[in-house]
């Protein structure tokens, strides 16, 4: 069982396709399609992560995604809020969208897990470390997967103890979150350590860095390497893949799964 999470990024500056959605028509447009495409999830963000990313505040950010997740309700598709703001997270479970991604794990508002709890809506925990500016900034752990669990494991215990139920709760590694290539690729070889801890992983891998320096191919041409990477994790026991490409990577999904179960049918939401 899995499912695809189409990427709608309405910003200037996202690192792949920043502008391409800023004006709401395109970004509803791009949303329909994606869910068309196959997208179970369309995971809308009103701010970019990318490295070296400067902060957007609040009323911008609202602006941007408010029109665009009012413009995607009839889509078909879960609407997830990609915000580590409280009052853009809140502002999107008022207009139906019923998962916040939190790409700082809780770190930046722990408050989000309380507002999430009365929602009853289903929280993404991602492990990064340090702000945007500054994360790739010569990137250190002892151990990356043993350090990303026990991090992933706290803020889980803390949103559980805030009154969201476990089963409502994914859990990311953030690939690309204060990570160097080899963190990254250690994260995706030794997954199964974070499926372990028994909620529904999250990878996003689309399009990143890595796996232009991997290929040697700019932002534009690394389709090859998020198919790669994200039937490897589904391999591992992924269940929800952050895409920007969801018609390639949903085909690459369905086939690896129907080989990993000998069987098709398979389930794929
Ligand atoms: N990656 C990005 C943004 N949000 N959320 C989760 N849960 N996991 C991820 O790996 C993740 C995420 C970065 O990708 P993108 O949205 O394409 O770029 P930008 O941050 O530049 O808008």
């Amino acid at each position: 069982m899995h499912q695809v999470m189409g990427i709608v990024n309405v910003t200037p500056d996202s690192f792949s396709d920043g502008g391409a959605f800023l004006d709401p028509r395109a970004a509803i447009a791009h949303g329909y399609r994606l869910a068309a495409e196959g997208a179970a999830i369309l995971d809308v963000g009103g701010e970019s992560t990318r490295p070296g990313a400067q902060p957007v505040d609040e009323g911008t950010e609202l602006r941007r995604v408010v029109p665009v997740l009012e413009g995607l309700a009839q889509s078909g598709a879960q609407l997830s809020i990609d915000t580590f703001k409280p009052a853009v997270a809140r502002a999107a479970l008022e207009r139906g969208a019923t998962l916040v991604n939190d790409v700082t794990g809780l770190r930046r508002a722990p408050e989000l897990a309380a507002l999430v709890a009365e929602h009853g809506a289903q929280l993404c925990i991602m492990h990064s470390v340090g702000d945007p500016a500054t994360m790739q900034d010569d990137p250190r752990y002892e151990d990356v997967v043993g350090e990303v669990r026990a991090f992933l494991e706290r803020q889980l215990a803390f949103a559980i103890a805030e009154g969201v139920p476990r089963e409502r709760i994914l859990l990311d590694p953030g690939i690309g979150f204060g990570k160097s290539i080899e963190h990254n690729l250690t994260l995706l070889q030794r997954l199964a350590e974070i499926v372990d801890i028994g909620c529904p992983v999250l990878v996003g891998t689309s399009r990143k860095g890595f796996l232009g320096a991997i290929a040697g191919r700019d932002v534009q041409q690394r389709l090859g390497g998020t198919i790669a990477t994200n039937v490897l994790a589904l391999e591992r026991g992924a269940t929800v893949f952050r895409v920007h490409d969801v018609a390639p990577v949903a085909d690459a999904l369905a086939v690896a799964a129907a080989t990993l179960a000998a069987k098709w049918p398979t389930k794929t939401s």
